[in-house]
């Protein structure tokens, strides 16, 4: 799990990023150190990310070229983020994780628009997890069957797709890192300080949120993910969170349900927001399944 806040990206300074801090949000951009620190010991081919800031309304699409190149200036916060990218894709996972759906009913489609421009979430995600920009991606997009139907659809549809996704890695003989790239509890100010980066404005929007962003970091620990899948609707709803994009859902579903601990890397605020970086190591994957074959 690898939260967007494009604060994180402005805190760290890159050359990419025009905008220049002093400091700031530290405890999420060590515990994106930490989780970069192992990612480089497990070696990956390609990263597979969900952002649910490229929004699709009619089914869900794959960036379909092998190269985008722009810049990238969010929206809300354009004082923090106009980022100059560059990104390599991996058309031929993309294809074959986009035919994987298409066979098993999904609407899915390739987009091929050389002038297409990245979304801020997808790029924050990958920066702040791969900052050298080596490794190609796979960038897929949220349906927002959430908004047309209900958080249940949604969920089911991003069930689907990890399903889907986890079918067309396998076939693919790759190492993927899969990046869902979303915030727990989303309730934001609607105001920021005058330095952005002054942490003593900075906390939870209201101890309701906390109480339900520790709820959900502790069942990640624990293992319980088929738990947090059955109580997604509720916490989707009540903590106004970014899950509602299908990305915490769909990582699950492609990931197949851990029930090995997850390393929580650090949680914290972000203009209000909670946010955690969290790990499911490879290698805790392959040993659970090796322990229940009794090898
Ligand atoms: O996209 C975001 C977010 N998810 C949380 C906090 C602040 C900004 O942008
Ligand atoms: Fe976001």
């Amino acid at each position: 799990m690898a939260p967007h806040p494009p604060h994180l990206v402005y805190a760290d300074n890159p050359v990419q990023n025009e905008p220049k801090s002093e400091c700031g949000w530290e405890s999420l951009r060590w515990a994106y150190e930490r989780m970069r620190a192992n990612l480089d010991e497990a070696d990956y081919d390609v990263i597979v990310i969900l952002s649910p800031h490229w929004q699709t309304y009619v089914g869900t699409h794959f960036l379909g070229l092998p190269n985008f190149k722009s810049k990238s200036v969010d929206p809300i916060f354009p004082n923090l983020f106009r980022f100059d990218y560059d990104i390599d894709i991996d058309v031929e996972l993309s294809r074959m994780i986009h035919d994987e759906a298409q066979a098993d009913g999904m609407v899915v489609k390739m987009m091929e628009n050389p002038d297409f421009r990245v979304d801020y979430g997808t790029i924050v995600s990958c920066h702040l997890t791969r900052p050298q920009w080596d490794k190609p991606v796979v960038c897929i997009s949220s349906n927002r069957a959430n908004a047309y139907y209900s958080v249940e659809v949604m969920q089911e549809m991003a069930a689907q797709l990890g399903r889907a996704t986890s079918r067309a890695i396998e076939k693919s003989g790759k190492r993927a890192l899969l990046l869902a790239s979303n915030s727990l509890s989303h309730r934001h100010f609607i105001t920021e300080p005058e330095i952005p980066e002054d942490m003593s404005a900075e906390h939870i929007t209201s101890h309701h949120l906390y109480l339900w962003d520790m709820k959900l970091i502790e069942m990640m620990k624990q293992g319980k993910t088929k738990e947090i899948f059955d109580i997604m609707p509720e916490f989707t709803e009540q903590a106004v969170s970014e899950s509602d994009g299908g990305g915490f859902s769909w990582i699950l579903s492609a990931l197949d349900f851990p029930t090995y601990p997850a390393i929580v890397h650090g949680y914290g605020t972000i203009i209000g927001t909670g946010n955690a970086v969290v790990e499911w190591p490879a290698e805790a994957a392959a040993n659970a399944e090796v322990a229940l074959r009794g090898d």
